[in-house]
């Protein structure tokens, strides 16, 4: 079996997804996502200009010997913009050999450990009685776990996680106002002043039973993440998440000597390197990669095997910007681990978006449902595709309230 050849497809209704196509000399083709969110072309031209010259002609069953030639082959090693470029190209054989075996590719992990997965959606205000309004109407969907975000008083409304009611959902995560960023503020002292307290409001309001998460969004100093997370003990999160930047692994310590809560990190990663240590010395309790992130399902499935060693859970990163693809193949991920935990799910299931990949999976009250049809379950139509080109946009930055450039 050989691939014959391979094609790059970029844009969506609303973002820039990175969509590649292999096709092979016995009709089966295989797709892939490469979308890094707001440096979109970069993994694409990886793509383009390197990797698909080299897939031609390679046998696509040989998926494994094919993620060693692009990892070892590149010399510089890891880096989001080739492991993106790298984990669609490693989807896209899985997604052949699944077609090829005429199994769902959680067959081929070892079959099924659950027949759902538990999902958790984003409850956002820009005040604490918008916020119970949103998390109110989750449940009403039959949610039983929500993210919480909240505006912070005396802070601007726009902050991260906190929807401007006025941008489209589309535009949650990527306002496309061009490759300049727009600016945030944030004060520390305020948010830790005030978010403590509610959560505390949004457990009282909400009772023991709702599973509540938060994202710190990597804004805070070791010290002060390990204040937080004490303050914050007795609301009983299901994790808190990012609580401060983890490129230094050893910085969670400190947060685990002062508090049991439940620590989630992972989605600005792209290979075990970025968290072996974390995860080895046990200072997560969920570990948050996503698959187009981090390399596709090769190398995630090493991470999530090795994070199973040391009781750390699964929590896939899942922010509207991902693809169906990527979101497809953590869905199968999810059916088959041993130690998952739970997936994040704001894949925005917009008839647009539908359109360009139908999709066999299923997203019930708050569950997932992982396709049965051969492969990743998800389809991508070429002719749809026309209709949707680049868009330059680019995440915001942040800086405190003194101006001095922070964590978005
Ligand atoms: C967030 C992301 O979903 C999350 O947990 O951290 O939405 C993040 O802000 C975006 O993926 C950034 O592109
Ligand atoms: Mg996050």
């Amino acid at each position: 079996m050989k691939i014959t050849d391979a094609k790059v497809f970029v844009g969506g209704p609303g973002k820039n997804y990175v969509t590649l196509k292999v096709m092979t000399d016995q009709g089966i083709y295989g797709l892939g996502d490469a979308t890094l969110n707001n440096r979109e072309t970069l993994p694409a031209a990886y793509l383009s200009d390197y990797l698909i010259p080299n897939l031609i002609g390679k046998d696509p069953r040989n998926s494994e010997d094919m993620w060693q030639f692009m990892y070892r082959g590149a010399y510089f090693r890891r880096g989001p913009i080739a492991m993106a470029a790298f984990g669609a190209v490693d989807m896209a054989l899985w997604d052949i050999k699944g077609k090829l075996a005429n199994m769902p590719l959680y067959q081929l992990f070892g079959g099924k450990s659950r027949d759902s997965a538990l999902v958790y959606a984003h409850a956002t205000g820009s005040d604490l009685e918008a916020l119970m309004d949103s998390v109110v109407s989750y449940q009403e969907q039959g949610y039983e776990a929500v993210r919480v975000q909240c505006g912070v008083p005396g802070m601007p409304v726009e902050s991260y996680g906190v929807a401007n009611r006025q941008q489209s959902d589309e535009q949650f995560i990527t306002d496309f106002s061009g490759i300049h960023p727009k600016q945030e503020v944030w004060g520390t002292e305020r948010y830790m002043r005030f978010m403590p307290d509610a959560l505390a409001a949004v457990r009282d309001r909400f009772g023991p039973e709702l599973k509540i998460l938060h994202d710190v969004h990597h804004r805070l100093l070791p010290r002060e993440a390990a204040e937080f997370a004490k303050a914050v003990e007795s609301v009983g999160l299901f994790w808190l998440e990012d609580p401060t930047p983890a490129d230094d692994q050893q910085a969670l310590r400190l947060l685990r000597q002062h508090s049991t809560v439940p620590v989630a990190i992972g989605e600005v990663f792209n290979s075990v390197w970025d968290c072996k240590q974390l995860i080895e010395e046990e200072l997560i309790d969920f570990i948050r990669v996503a698959v187009t992130y981090a390399g596709g399902i090769t190398h995630v499935k090493r991470i999530v095997d090795l994070a199973a060693l040391h009781h750390v859970r699964t929590g896939f990163h899942g922010a509207p910007s991902h693809s169906p693809l990527c979101m497809a193949a953590q869905a199968h991920l999810n059916a088959w681990a041993p130690n998952f935990g739970i997936q994040e799910y704001l894949v925005l299931g917009t008839p647009a978006c539908d359109a360009l990949f139908p999709s066999m999976h299923r997203m019930e009250k708050g569950r997932m449902y992982v396709s049965d049809a051969p492969g990743l379950g998800v389809d991508f139509d070429e002719a749809e595709a026309k209709r949707y080109q680049y868009k330059p946009g680019s995440h915001p930055v942040t800086r405190l309230t003194d101006g001095t450039l922070w964590n978005y």
